[in-house]
C-alpha cells in the first residue's frame, strides 16, 4: 500500500505532512509526500509566518515520477496554497491513482466559523469541483458550512442536511467536529446513504492540526484495511485522545497535538 500525501509543511505546528507522515507510516503504511508549500509556522495564530510556493516544482516532480512509472493506492490531499494547486492536484489524481485506488480530499480551508488566511469564495467553488472527483471528503464543521452553502454552526438538523448536499458531491462525507451539548460529533455517510454519527465528550478550545490527526489515521486505518466505519471510529477516538492529552499537558495549543504520546495506544488499537 503506498498513499500520496498532497499537503504542505509547516515547520513548526504538527499539522498537514508533520502530522501526516509520522502517522500513516505508524500505520505501516508507505507515506509518500507531495509538499505543496513550506511555512515557518502553521497560519493558524502564529505572526509573520514565511510562505514559499512550491507549485513551480511540481512539474518537474511529476515528470520523474511518470519516468518511474509511480501509481499510488490512496491519495490524500489537505491545504492547497491556490487555486491553480487545486486544478493539478485533479490532474495529478487523474495520472497517478490506481485503477480501483482511493482519493480523500480534506477540504482544508478554515475553523471555527472563518476562512483560513489567504482564502475566498472562489477558492471555496473551486475546491467544491475538486469535492466532486473524491471518494471521501472529510471537511470540519466550518468547511462543511462553505461547501454546503450553510449557516456556521451546524446542529444535528443542520448537519443532516449539510450531510444530504455533501453527499451530492461526492459519496462517503465525513464531517468532523460538530459539537453541541451531548459532545463533539462525527456525521458521515455509511455508503448506503444513511446517516451515522460518532459522539465524544467534548473539550473546550481550538486545537490545530486534529482535521490532520484524523484525517491521517483515517487514511492510516483504511489503507490497512480496516472498513470505513472501523477507520472513522478507530482515527475519531484518536484525535479526541490526543484533544484531551492537549487540554492538559499543552500550554499554548499552537504548537499543536502532542499526537506522538497517543500513537501506541491508537496502534495496539488497529493491530489488535
Ligand atoms: O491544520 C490545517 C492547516 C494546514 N496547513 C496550514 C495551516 C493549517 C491551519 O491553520 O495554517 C498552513
Amino acid at each position: 500500500m503506498r498513499v500520496l500525501a498532497i499537503n504542505d509543511i509547516s515547520c513548526v505546528g504538527k499539522c498537514s505532512l508533520t502530522a501526516a507522515l509520522p502517522i500513516i507510516s505508524a500505520c505501516g503504511v508507505e507515506c509518500t509526500v507531495l509538499p505543496t508549500a513550506v511555512l515557518s509556522t502553521h497560519t493558524g495564530g502564529f505572526e509573520g509566518y514565511t510562505f514559499r510556493d512550491l507549485t513551480d516544482d511540481f512539474s518537474d516532480i511529476l515528470a520523474h515520477w511518470k519516468k518511474l512509472g509511480l501509481k499510488f493506492d490512496y491519495i490524500y490531499s489537505g491545504y492547497l496554497g491556490s487555486i491553480h494547486q487545486i486544478e493539478l492536484v485533479s490532474s495529478i489524481k487523474n495520472q497517478f491513482l490506481k485503477k480501483g485506488g482511493v482519493f480523500v480530499v480534506d477540504p482544508v480551508m478554515g475553523d471555527s466559523g472563518a476562512l483560513y488566511a489567504g482564502f475566498s469564495e472562489e477558492y471555496v467553488g473551486k475546491m467544491r469541483e475538486l469535492c466532486k472527483e473524491a471518494d471521501f471528503i472529510l471537511p470540519n464543521m466550518t468547511e462543511a458550512c462553505y461547501l454546503a452553502d450553510l449557516p456556521y454552526p451546524l446542529d444535528k438538523t443542520s448537519a443532516n442536511q449539510a450531510l444530504d448536499k455533501l453527499a451530492l458531491l461526492c459519496p462517503i462525507p465525513v464531517i468532523t467536529g460538530i459539537t453541541d451539548s451531548s459532545g463533539i460529533s462525527v456525521f458521515f455517510k455509511d455508503g448506503l446513504g444513511n446517516t451515522r454519527t460518532l459522539s465524544h465528550e467534548n473539550t473546550e478550545g481550538f486545537f490545530c492540526g486534529a482535521g490532520d490527526a484524523f484525517a491521517s489515521a483515517f487514511i492510516g486505518c483504511m489503507a490497512r484495511g480496516k472498513n470505513v466505519e472501523e477507520a472513522i471510529r478507530l482515527a475519531s477516538n484518536f484525535a479526541a485522545a490526543c484533544i484531551r492529552r492537549s487540554a492538559k499537558e499543552v500550554p499554548d495549543k499552537r504548537f499543536g497535538l502532542p499526537f506522538e504520546a497517543e500513537l501506541y495506544p491508537f496502534l495496539q488499537k488497529l493491530n489488535g
